[in-house]
């Protein structure tokens, strides 16, 4: 069984390229969700929806997010109301939304949320949301603090971001099952997705990184980070603001008390020795995932990786 920590759109290609190189069911997926907001009075888990719906095939993977030919009726809708559209909740995504929210009500927890939508869905894989108990993410800018959406999808990450944190973290507790997955875990995979806003958080909830540090299994991350610019999305600016160099040698240099091996590109192959300094073993290697075929083909060199 392999472990898979991740966020959103980046992490779900890889996620993606795994679930086909090996049986899916060998699969623990645990996903941040320091992203989480409440939009129209409904609970939206980005990240936790963004994987469950690729691994099931209705994602929207032009958009990275989202559910592919979705309509945007309600939507439309709920502006004539006076409500905020920033967001793009497709009408069937919202149906997501709608359940998960009703089942919050009832009692049901998140990670059991998780598991019967993705059950529904027809998903193999186990995915588990880093906690049950509410983590947000919240970062400082000259506007004030926001929430992560607020930065990324309503103000397009033009703001400079001071600072960030993970609110109610310190007194949250892992989901059920996380720890003891990363300590029965064959190897731990940290996906190239943005090592503050959505690493991070899963890493602040007390005992992750303690099991991460502890065990015996290979940990494999691959950089989101070529060159100093992030694959995708904002990861390099945010690395600045939180103390990180914003290169693969900054990540590596996060994760450096539990990882084993980065794979990072070839355009970064001059990082390999400065990395390889801080005790993690570097392997070069095409890391952009465009197409299915490179999903696949990067799925195959991390899992070559741990051997
Ligand atoms: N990202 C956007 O850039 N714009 C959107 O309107 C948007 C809507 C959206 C709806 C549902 C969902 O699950 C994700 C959505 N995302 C959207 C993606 C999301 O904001 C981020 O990709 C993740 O939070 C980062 O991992």
């Amino acid at each position: 069984m392999l472990v898979v920590l991740t966020g959103g759109t980046g992490g779900a290609k890889l996620v993606q390229g795994l679930s086909l190189e090996i049986n899916p069911e060998d699969l623990v997926i645990v996903c941040n969700t320091g992203d989480d907001f409440v939009l129209h009075g409904l609970q939206i888990s980005p990240d936790l929806d963004t994987i469950t719906y690729t691994l099931a095939g209705i994602g929207d993977a032009e958009r990275g997010w989202g559910i592919k030919d979705d309509t945007f009726a309600a939507l439309e809708m709920l502006g004539r109301y006076g409500g905020e559209t920033w967001f793009k909740l497709g009408d069937r995504d919202l149906a997501t939304h709608i359940t998960r929210s009703r089942l919050l009500r009832e009692g049901v927890s998140l990670s059991e949320i998780t598991d019967r939508i993705r059950r529904v869905l027809g998903v193999k894989a186990t995915i588990i949301p880093m906690s049950d108990d509410r983590v947000e993410t919240r970062l400082v800018t000259a506007a004030g603090e926001i929430s992560f959406q607020e930065y990324f999808v309503k103000r397009h990450w033009k703001d400079e971001v001071k600072e960030v944190s993970f609110a109610g973290a310190e007194r949250s507790q892992p989901a059920p099952g996380v720890l003891d997955a990363i300590r029965r875990a064959e190897a731990v995979i940290v996906c190239p997705s943005n090592p503050v806003t959505s690493i991070a958080p899963i890493l602040a909830v007390p005992g992750i990184r303690k099991v991460l540090q502890a065990t015996q299994s290979p940990v494999v991350a691959i950089s989101p980070i070529v060159q100093r610019l992030a694959l995708s999305g904002p990861a390099h600016r945010l690395m600045a603001a939180a103390g990180h160099e914003a290169s693969a040698a900054g990540v590596a240099k996060a994760y450096a008390d539990f990882l084993d091996t980065i794979i990072i590109a070839p355009e970064d192959k001059d990082l390999k020795e400065r990395i390889e300094a801080m005790g993690v073993e570097t392997v070069v290697s095409s890391i952009r995932m465009d197409s299915l075929d490179d999903k696949r083909r990067v799925a195959r060199e991390v899992l070559a990786s741990l051997k």
